[in-house]
């Protein structure tokens, strides 16, 4: 062999060996209590792929590791506002659809509905919906405020004479500040997504206004402290967290998730393969495992999310598809908002202002 054709013969060896011999390895970044106990597993045992699995319960910390990239991560799962603004990074390579035969079983109106945030969906699948919204403890919450307490309504955690009531029974909210920013100027009649330096301002003076009254501001701590009563009210819960309370609380316990009548974020975390993946085949097998309708219903029925997978539908318990707050009929979903893209400096002005709420300064 000439020196030229020994160069040729070895590269084409690499390029092959990168397609044909991706070793078994996959590193997923998930939220936490987000999946079904046995996907992974299966996942392992259908193809010979070892997994492992992290998580977190923030955008804002997802998107942090992200954009300091080489997180050596093959896939993770932004929300739909953040995964936009990181498609407009360069974060996420072009998914191939040819590798994505279950695509077939998606909803086609809820990719098209995602799509405003990746365009042809080209970068990322739903993996979940859900909505942001109150989780509460009904017989505490009426032993503090009473048979009428406003559980359907913004008012519950922002009034600050309702949530001075709250204090002793434990009040949590999330640590999203961007999502309790859209709820607190949801609350001030104010548009959900506005960046209107003035009104960022009211919505922080509402918060600092409760800040005293707030146990903790946590995003995951509350599943387990609603189920325990070591909490009453979580504001800015998710759809699927506040069941799970629900589904673990004790006997007798009863825990509802609300969506308040002022109106409450719609959103969609999109499962995507970040540039600099080290196994972007692998990382395909696992969206198209997860895009199966039994795998799909399986998580569904397990973390209590609805999915946008049609084809699962059928499979999903009836007690799932039967709650109104997890597939809001028709009058509540118009008061639904979704989040629109943030500016790097709106998320600026808007982590500044909501560490000036929690340091209640
Ligand atoms: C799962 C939380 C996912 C909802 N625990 C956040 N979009």
């Amino acid at each position: 062999m000439t020196k030229t054709s020994i160069l040729a013969f070895s590269v084409s060896l690499i390029a092959l060996g990168a397609v044909a011999e991706e070793e078994k390895v996959l590193n997923i970044y998930n939220w936490s209590d987000y999946i079904a106990e046995d996907t992974i597993e299966k996942f392992t045992a259908a193809t010979g792929i070892e997994v492992t699995y992290d998580v977190y319960d923030s955008n804002e910390v997802l998107e942090a590791k992200l954009l300091t990239g080489s997180t050596g991560y093959d896939l993770v799962v932004p929300t739909g506002d953040f995964l936009e603004r990181q498609i407009a990074a360069g974060v996420y390579m072009p998914l191939n659809k040819d590798m994505l035969p279950n695509l077939a079983n998606m909803d086609e109106k809820l990719m098209a509905a995602a799509s405003s945030h990746d365009s042809d969906n080209a970068h990322s699948v739903i993996y979940m919906w859900g909505t942001t919204g109150l989780g509460y403890n009904v017989a505490k919450v009426e032993e503090v405020l009473g048979a009428d307490a406003p559980t359907d309504s913004w008012s519950l955690v922002f009034d600050p004479a309702n949530a001075e009531k709250l204090k002793d029974c434990g009040l949590a909210f999330m640590d999203a500040p961007t999502e309790m920013f859209h709820a607190a100027l949801t609350y001030l009649g104010f548009d959900p997504n506005s960046h209107e330096p003035a009104e960022i301002e009211k919505a922080t003076a509402l918060m600092s206004s409760v800040q005293p009254y707030i146990r903790y501001f946590h995003s995951s701590q509350y599943i387990d402290d609603l189920a325990a009563g070591e909490i009453c009210v979580i504001a800015g819960g998710w759809t699927g967290d506040v069941y799970q309370a629900a589904d673990s609380a004790a006997d007798g316990v009863e825990i509802v998730y609300s969506i308040p009548k002022e109106g409450a974020l719609q959103w969609f975390d999109m499962i995507a393969i970040p540039a600099d993946a080290p196994h972007p085949e692998n990382a395909h097998k696992f969206i198209n495992f997860v895009m199966d309708a039994q795998i799909t219903a399986d998580i569904t029925n397990y973390v209590w999310y609805a999915n946008a997978n049609e084809a699962s539908m059928e499979l999903v318990d009836e007690e799932i598809t039967s709650e109104a707050g997890i597939f809001p009929p028709q009058e509540v979903k118009d008061t639904l908002y979704t989040a629109t893209v943030k500016t790097a400096a709106e998320s600026r002005m808007i982590n500044e202002a909501w560490a000036k709420v929690k340091s209640g300064s």
